[in-house]
């Protein structure tokens, strides 16, 4: 009879290292690295590290983040004047922006937006061939893609955010910055500027399935540890049977509920909610602007949000009043 194994008394196997089986079409490249155990890895996952696919998808894809970041990180050194004391203090606050509007789509001086151009595209770039690498490794180990396409949602955020919205609204400026601060205010400039993100319904539906999105993974990872004792994670053989840990797990929620998930639905819902959390936003900012200028203004018209009434008599600059200082 198998101990109840938690985080607390996980068994940690040191077997000799596993390279994996052989895939169902050879790479090009072997799997680099002797395999090692960990034991902090151990108790968050499997404790054997290695070895890795790095492919050449993997391998460019290194290389291209590598550059972005250079790109980005030298920038920033070199606006605290190459300090690297201060290039740590104020990390948080230093950005690369843009080019402004006065370019539009055209190509900038490097100083002027030129710099944060080149890093997007190495950055994007180096996203692409990573969204390859998990395509065909996927492909290679004769799994599904599903993963792929879930990146793919975020993605399509990504490159909406930078790349073809500002496209489709003519100017590289309406892109975001690099930086941690300067992209949050970004973010809220952003929503200023079009009238209150919150009236944009696909702003209201990526919250939605991103609240549902926790939610989700709340209930499924309570729900399979609350089975653990039952050997609960070892799904396969036991969604067939009756009185497994499957069957309880599925019987609590119909009682609590009255319906419950299946142990392949509760996979579909949680990659739908995930999926659908980015896809939603990127259609919502990609209207922003281009589609709609003002969500509150949008919102009143479609009896969303309030529409005040309008005054009767105009208003009377006081300035211009008889008697007014001049
Ligand atoms: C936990 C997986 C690990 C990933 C991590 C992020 C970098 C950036 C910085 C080169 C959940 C690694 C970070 C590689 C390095 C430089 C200058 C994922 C996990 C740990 N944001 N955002 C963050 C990005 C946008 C917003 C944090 C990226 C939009 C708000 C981090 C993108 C808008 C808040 C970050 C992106 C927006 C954040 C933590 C790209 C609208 C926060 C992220 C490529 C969607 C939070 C200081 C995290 C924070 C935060 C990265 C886009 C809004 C720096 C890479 C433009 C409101 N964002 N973000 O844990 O603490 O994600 O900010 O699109 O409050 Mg952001
Ligand atoms: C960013 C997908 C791209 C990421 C990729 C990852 C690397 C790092 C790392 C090696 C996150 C690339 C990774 C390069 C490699 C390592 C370690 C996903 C991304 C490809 N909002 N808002 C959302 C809420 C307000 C605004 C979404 C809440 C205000 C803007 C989400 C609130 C204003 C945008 C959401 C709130 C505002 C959003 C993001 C509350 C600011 C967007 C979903 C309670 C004042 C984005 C339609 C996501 C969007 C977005 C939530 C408020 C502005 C649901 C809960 C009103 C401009 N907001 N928001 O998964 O899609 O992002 O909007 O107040 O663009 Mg918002």
């Amino acid at each position: 009879m198998a101990e109840y194994q938690n985080i607390f008394t996980t068994v940690q196997v040191r077997g000799p290292g596993y390279m994996g089986a052989e895939a169902k079409r050879g790479g090009l490249w072997p799997r680099q690295g002797q395999p090692f155990f960990n034991y902090l890895a151990g108790l968050i996952g499997d404790p054997q590290i290695g070895p890795i696919y790095l492919g050449w998808t993997g391998m460019a894809s290194l290389i291209c983040g590598f550059v972005a970041i250079e790109i980005i990180g030298l920038n920033m050194l070199a606006s605290v004047n190459w300090d690297p004391v201060q290039f740590i203090r104020q990390l948080p606050w230093l950005a690369l922006e843009p080019p402004s509007a006065a370019y539009g789509l055209s190509i900038p001086p490097l100083n002027e937006g030129g710099w944060w151009l080149m890093a997007g595209f190495f950055l994007t770039a180096s996203i692409l061939l990573w969204w390859m690498r998990v395509y065909r490794r996927a492909r290679q180990l004769g799994m599904g893609t599903h993963i792929a396409w879930a990146f793919a949602s975020a993605i399509w955020l990504y490159l909406v955010l930078g790349f073809i919205r500002p496209v489709a609204m003519g100017s590289w400026s309406e892109a975001v910055p690099f930086g941690i601060f300067p992209h949050l205010d970004w973010t809220a400039a952003f929503s200023l500027r079009y009238g209150n993100l919150f009236y944009n319904p696909f702003h209201m539906l990526s919250i939605a399935f991103l609240y549902g999105s926790a939610v989700l993974f709340a209930m499924h990872g309570a729900t399979i540890l609350a089975v653990g004792r039952y050997g609960g994670e070892r799904e396969v053989e036991q969604s067939v049977d009756r009185g497994t840990a499957a069957e309880r797990a599925a019987l609590f929620w119909r009682w609590t509920m009255g319906f419950n998930a299946t142990f392949e639905s509760i996979h579909r819902w949680a990659w739908w909610f995930a999926v659908l959390t980015t896809l939603t936003g990127g259609i919502g900012i990609l209207l922003t602007g281009t589609v709609v200028d003002n969500w509150f203004l949008w919102s009143s018209k479609h009896g969303v949000a309030p529409s005040y009434p309008h005054l009767t008599a105009p208003v009377i600059d006081p300035a211009l009043v008889q008697g007014a200082p001049q």
